[in-house]
């Protein structure tokens, strides 16, 4: 069903909630005070060129990486919003080591996990940056969350989704029905519907890699990805490259064009081999989005990311995810066929 101009994310949020009659609006309020806290941080970075939140804010977090500034007033308008919403149990955050109570009397039903500002590296170079959330049901029955709480497979998410803050704001998520893109239009504060039911395509025309890790890679990884750069032209191939550098940025142009994202293991120590993006707040709810506009998303493995149930809060793993037939030759190089 085509929907008309200027439907705004509140509308589709409330639309949504109407096709479930047992709903109760606890998601609805929670994405809404989501989208309260992304306008808040949308209008910071908008300052970040002229406002003293430029520069690392001399912190750095349980990945032993600088706390930008911007990262640390997301993760506080993330976290101080949504304690108190009365609609989350427990939190986790890139930027905090453990688990994040919900205020005492407002725990929820839901728990939140989130990456307040990805790509915090490219801030000061005016690179697109994101926030990532994802929000599972609680397995415990009240008062506050727990750690098994948080540490859900994607596959039992109740919705995902990111905030982009690019040459314009863009919100993009989904609850399990389709996903949906909407831009915020800054003279009225509102994010209005402006990609649809966003499908990937099946077959894309970009491949997205930091070819600087060459070397750490698995043979069959470097085998894949060469793949990509013959030449076919019954396939499309050579694709073109294209590597941002903020997770949320490269995973969008893919969303919307048709690309596979890749960040392989690092194989210099064959017994643990490590990949850099986190399980629980990047790989995860991209996974989902993902898959619900067609796509797939695997570990260098081939293993399902909605499937791998996470054993800790910052766990990481190595993510391919994009066009489907593209994902499907990874398993011809992994003996799979
Ligand atoms: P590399 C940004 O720091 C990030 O976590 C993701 O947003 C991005 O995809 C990745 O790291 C980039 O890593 O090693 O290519 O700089």
């Amino acid at each position: 069903m085509k929907r008309p101009v200027g439907i705004t994310v509140h509308r589709q949020i409330t639309d949504s909630q109407q096709m479930h009659k047992e709903a109760t609006g606890d998601l609805s309020g929670l994405l809404t005070e989501l989208i309260v806290a992304g306008k808040i941080i949308s209008a910071e970075v908008n300052m970040a060129g002229l406002a003293d939140v430029i520069g690392d804010s001399g912190k750095t977090n349980i990945q032993g990486e600088e706390v930008q500034k911007l990262d640390e007033f997301a993760n506080n308008t993330i976290k101080r919003r949504m304690a108190r919403s009365g609609f989350v149990c427990v939190m986790a955050s890139e930027e905090d080591d453990e688990i994040i109570p919900a205020r005492e009397g407002y725990e929820g039903k839901y728990t939140l996990a989130f990456d307040p500002m990805d790509g915090s590296s490219n801030i000061d170079v005016n690179v697109s940056i994101g926030t990532i959330f994802s929000i599972h049901h609680r397995k415990s029955q009240e008062g506050q969350g727990t750690l098994q709480d948080i540490l859900q497979p994607g596959n039992t998410l109740v919705a995902a989704g990111y905030i982009i803050y690019g040459s314009s704001t863009m919100m993009v998520y989904s609850t399990g029905h389709g996903v949906h893109g909407f831009t915020l239009d800054p003279s009225v504060g509102e994010f209005f519907l402006s990609h649809e039911n966003i499908r990937v395509p099946e077959r894309s025309k970009y491949f997205s890699v930091n070819e600087g890790n060459y070397h750490y890679w698995s043979p069959v990884m470097r085998d894949y990805i060469q793949y990509f750069k013959e030449i076919d032209e019954s396939s499309g191939r050579p694709y073109s490259s294209r590597y941002i550098g903020t997770l949320v940025a490269d995973f969008h142009r893919n969303l919307i064009t048709g690309g596979v994202f890749l960040y392989p293991s690092d194989c210099r120590n064959p017994d643990k081999p490590q990949g850099k993006l986190r399980l629980l707040y990047e790989a995860s709810p991209l996974a989902f989005l993902i898959e619900q506009a067609g796509g797939r998303a695997v570990n260098d493995a081939g293993q399902r990311i909605l499937d791998i149930q996470p054993e800790s809060l910052h766990e990481r793993t190595s993510l391919i995810l994009g066009s489907k037939q593209d994902i499907d030759v990874l398993e011809s190089f992994l003996g799979k066929k």
